[in-house]
């Protein structure tokens, strides 16, 4: 095949790119050539953990979001890699919320066992791209030795995940607030916040897992300012919620209600922006972070020109096993093994009706099951090995119930492997009382 593919991005998405092209050239399939961009010197997306904050050694924004001490937000058994269990990567079955460097290790261990690190130009962050006479010409910056290259493909899929640019509000009184203000994607480290009466502003997963960390590292207290509802999850005594923040004076926060509270540091959990810096406007992805992505044709083939695809664009509760699915339908549409329709109504129309189902659901639980259902049709039109995605949603919702019972100690709960059937093992350690977050710790199971 003389066809060029261009993957910008090595996290779990583009990793999952790579993956599946592997996989049908292990099949003795005709793969195109493929080029995997990615800026960092290291492969694993946000799981390749950086203590840089800012910009990094050669002037780039640092992509990393993720902080020390993270522990997996959901159960394991909801993001498995159907081709490769846990079991296989660690010889046993490990307890259902690993820390990042476990998932780490996991995710590197499927490629390295795919043997696909060759395909990875590291260090290479892409500029530009262009489309023009049905070529794709994309601009890649090799950082190390500091030149810029132009390169023509057939095909270019953007994997260059969406948690990585801050959505930054302002709040008056921030230009002379006495403490630090960060964004969740300068967040690194909570012993920072010991002994801090800490304001945190939004209620979603940044502001749960960030404040418990806070929490469990010795914050003094924790006060979360939502700007539509509370959490409302029955939180420790020194765990307050309250409505929007309106404005700081001093080291005094006053919020909607007219109450107010003295603090010393203010971490924005306000979320992420679609951020695609190297795209012309013609080709770039413009949506909300929702489950049925705006302009991408079965939530992957982008709607003005089929030729381009996302991969991980979606607002999610599945993670990697979803970028799977949507590896090898993607995959599939560029070996011509799955038609993406010509007409582009067809394909807007597609997004329209996914877009309707979403919004007729009602809740989370809702929420979930429609991921999992879109999950469930990618993989049935390709060979991606079948799995149990009820099971799956199963281990989500019981997961929901389990914060309900306690968010601090919903991570002390196992759940059954959809891939292999065995039941996980309860940790050694309750998720508050364990400090060590590294795998030599968590594996000792
Ligand atoms: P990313 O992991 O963001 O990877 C994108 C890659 O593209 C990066 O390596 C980046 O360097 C590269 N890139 C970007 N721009 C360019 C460019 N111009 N040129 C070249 N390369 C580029 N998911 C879970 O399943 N469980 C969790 O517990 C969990 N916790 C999370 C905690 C935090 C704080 C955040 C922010 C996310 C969390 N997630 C979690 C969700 C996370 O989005 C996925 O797990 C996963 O990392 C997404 O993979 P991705 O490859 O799409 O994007
Ligand atoms: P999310 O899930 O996009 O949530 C963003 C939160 O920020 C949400 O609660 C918003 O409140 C709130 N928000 C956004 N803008 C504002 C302003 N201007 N004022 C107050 N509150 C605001 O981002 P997260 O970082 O929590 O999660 C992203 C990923 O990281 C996720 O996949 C996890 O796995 C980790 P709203 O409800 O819209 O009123």
């Amino acid at each position: 095949m003389t066809k060029r593919v261009a993957i910008i991005g090595a996290g779990p998405s583009g990793l999952a790119q790579l993956r599946a092209f592997q996989s049908a050239a292990a099949k003795g399939e005709d793969v195109p050539e493929i080029v995997c961009f990615e800026k960092q010197d290291n492969w694993g997306g946000l799981w390749n953990y950086t203590w840089r904050t800012g910009l990094d050694e050669y002037g780039e924004p640092v992509h990393g979001s993720m902080y020390r001490y993270l522990w997996s937000n959901g159960p394991k058994e909801g993001l498995e890699f159907a081709d490769y269990s846990f079991e296989e990567h660690f010889g046993k079955q490990i307890a259902s919320y690993p820390p990042r460097a476990v998932l780490f290790d996991y995710i590197e261990g499927r490629v390295n066992k795919a043997g696909v690190r060759d395909k990875i130009r590291f260090s290479t962050a892409i500029r530009n791209i262009e489309f023009a006479n049905g070529k794709f010409t994309v601009t890649a910056h090799d950082l190390p030795h500091d030149r810029v290259y132009d390169e023509e493909f057939d095909n270019v899929i953007v994997c260059t995940g969406h948690f990585s640019t801050p959505n930054v509000p302002q709040f008056d009184g921030f230009e002379s607030f006495q403490g630090r203000v960060l964004h969740a994607h300068d967040f690194r480290d909570a012993m920072e916040f010991k002994g801090k009466d800490i304001l945190i502003v939004g209620t979603s997963y940044s502001a749960e897992d960030i404040g418990s960390q806070c929490w469990k590292y010795g914050a003094k207290s924790i006060t979360v300012s939502h700007r539509t509802a509370p959490m409302g999850y029955d939180w420790p005594d020194n765990w307050a919620e309250v409505p929007l923040l309106t404005r700081v004076d001093g080291n005094t926060a006053y919020f909607k209600d007219g109450t107010s509270r003295e603090i010393d540091a203010i971490i924005l959990c306000t979320g992420y922006k679609h951020h695609f810096p190297f795209l012309p406007d013609s080709l770039r992805l413009k949506t909300a972070n929702r489950l049925a992505a705006a302009d991408l044709y079965k939530g992957v083939a982008f709607v003005p020109n089929p030729a381009l695809f996302y991969v991980g664009m979606q607002d999610q509760w599945f993670t990697f096993n979803m970028f799977d699915a949507q590896a090898w339908w993607v995959r599939d549409a560029i070996m011509g093994r799955l038609d993406v329709p010509a007409d582009r109504d067809a394909r807007h129309a597609d997004v329209v009706a996914r877009v309707a189902a979403e919004d007729a659901g009602e809740d989370d639980y809702a929420a979930i099951r429609f991921q999992g259902a879109y999950v469930q049709e990618l993989i049935d039109e390709t060979d991606y090995p079948s799995f149990n995605v009820d099971g799956a949603i199963d281990a989500f919702m019981k997961w929901k119930a389990h914060k309900k019972t306690n968010i601090m100690t919903f991570r002390d709960n196992s759940y059954v492997s959809v891939i292999t059937g065995t039941m996980a093992p309860v940790h050694h350690t309750p998720w508050k009382d364990a400090l060590d977050d590294s795998l030599e710790a968590y594996l000792k199971n």
